[in-house]
Formats: C-alpha cells, structure tokens, sequence
C-alpha cells in the first residue's frame, strides 16, 4: 500500500448484524491495521450494538455510535461522517458489515485516494462492481440487472460517468464531505450512495471507480425493500428532470438576454 492518504475512519452501519459484525471487524482491523473503525448502530433488536460495545471495550481503534432507533442507512452515515469530520480524520469510508464488501480490497480504495492522476488525487473513490475488473459473487440474476439497469438510469437522468453510482463501499476525503452539505441530505437507501457521488461531482470533485468483488451475504438478512427500490426510481428522477430544466434556463437565459439588448 502507498502513502496512506492520512487518518482513516471506517464508519460501518448496522441493522441486525451480530452474525457479521464480529467477522467483518476482524478482517477489517488485519486487512487495514492503521484506520479507526466506527460502527453506527441503529438500536439492533438482535444485540448487535451491545457486541459492537464489547468489541470496542477491547480494542481502542473501534468506537461504537448508538443511535435510537432504525432510521435508514442514510441518516447513520451522515451521523457517522459528523462523528469523523468531529474529529479531524482526513479519509472517511463507506463499508458494509454483511461481508459483501471485502476489508481485503480496502487498501485498494485508500491507495486510488492517494494516487494523484491527471485530474490530481481523487476526492472520492467508489469500489464498482460495473467496471472492468469488478465482479460480483453468489448474487441471483435478478438482483445484477437491478444493480446494472438502476446504473444506467442514474448514468442516464443525471449525466454521471460512473459504473457503479449505487456501490456502498467507498473512501471520502474529508474535505469533499465538507463541501457536500451534509445537513441537507434526505437519502436512505442506495437512493443515498447516489446523491452522494452526485454532490461530490456537482461540487467539483473527482470521482473515480476501482474494481472490486462484490460478494452476497451468507448470513443474517438484508434490509433491501421494494420502499428503497422505489425511493431511489423517484428522488433520481426528480433530480434528474430538474437537471434538466436547468440546462434548458441556461440555454433560454442568453437568448432572452440577447433580444432585450437588440430591443
Ligand atoms: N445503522 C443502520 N444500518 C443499516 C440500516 N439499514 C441497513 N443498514 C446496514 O447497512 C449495510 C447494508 O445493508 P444491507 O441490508 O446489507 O443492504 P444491501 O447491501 O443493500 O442489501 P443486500 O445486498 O441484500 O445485502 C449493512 O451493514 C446493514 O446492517 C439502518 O437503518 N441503520
Ligand atoms: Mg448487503
């Protein structure tokens, strides 16, 4: 691994993980030795907080955000990236905690962050499936052509050049997630990993993609519902009509402009 690109905090939400947590902890902390880990907690009914409790009691590097109740991946992330914008971490990750997203590969994120490219350094790398390279694992056909279709409409209504708009595993530079205006963000499902890579790029950010393996869950339940399918269709849509009318007024603008000059 090059240069880590300074202190690095693993924000991991969790819904009921107490199968996964421990393991993914475990890989994450020997994949990635040197970053802070944050598991931010939505009340689990199944004792996942109380784990993530015991887990940090013991090692330092793992702190734990318990949080009331279940309120959308979301809102745990923005309440995970205030916690490391708190205090002063300069790289900020996305992770899942089912072992879909392997800590193994994490490296691969924090060394593209470092890496200066002809844009300069990026301000968010995103782990793809969709690029050549990335690959998922064990995942039904049906659920690759929501990922894939559900890319090429967000490629499509909001102009993002990317693989891999709705991929959870990620790695922020602080300074990008200050520029995003964290206070206003709404999203919660993959509806969430969208508006963010939106925000980044609206705010002149460089996004880049590397490839990774994406490798279904083989214990505990995803909390995947046709309530985030649908919340991602809409808010992308809306968005991207008002894209749109954007672009329209910036074309009328200069031509009504022009007529009241000739008048
Ligand atoms: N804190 C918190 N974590 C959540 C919430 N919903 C999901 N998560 C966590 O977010 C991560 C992703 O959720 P998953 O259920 O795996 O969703 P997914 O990866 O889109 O769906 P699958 O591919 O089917 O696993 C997991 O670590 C969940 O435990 C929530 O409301 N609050
Ligand atoms: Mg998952």
């Amino acid at each position: 691994m090059s240069a880590a690109p300074g202190r690095v905090l693993v924000v991991v939400p969790t819904y009921d993980e107490a199968q996964t947590l421990p393991g993914t902890l475990a890989r994450l902390r020997a994949a990635v030795p040197d970053a802070d880990v944050l598991v931010v907690d939505d009340a689990s009914p199944d004792g996942t907080g109380d784990l993530a409790r015991d887990i940090a009691a013991r090692d330092p590097a793992v702190h734990v955000l318990h949080r009331g109740g279940k309120d959308g991946l979301g809102a745990a992330y923005v309440a995970g990236f205030g916690w490391a914008l708190g205090r002063g971490y300069d790289v900020v990750v996305e992770m899942d905690a089912d072992g879909s997203h392997q800590p193994e590969q994490l490296p691969r994120l924090l060394d593209a962050l470092a890496a200066p490219g002809p844009q300069g350094a990026p301000d968010l790398v995103i782990g793809s499936r969709w690029v050549p390279g990335g690959e998922v694992e064990n995942w039904p056909w049906h659920r690759e052509v929501l990922s894939r279709a559900g890319n090429g409409y967000v490629r499509l209504a909001l102009g993002l050049r990317l693989g891999d708009a709705t991929a959870g595993f990620r790695a922020y530079r602080a300074s990008a997630l200050r520029d995003t205006d964290l206070a206003t963000v709404a999203s919660h499902g993959y509806c969430f990993q969208v508006d963010m890579a939106w925000r980044v790029a609206r705010a002149g950010g460089h996004v880049v993609e590397v490839p990774i393996t994406f490798v279904e869950r083989t214990a505990g339940r995803s909390k995947m519902s046709r309530s985030i399918v649908t919340e991602a269709l809409w808010k992308v849509t809306a968005w991207g009509v008002r894209r749109r009318a954007g672009q329209l007024r910036a074309l009328v603008r200069p031509r009504a402009a022009a007529r009241s000059r000739v008048r």
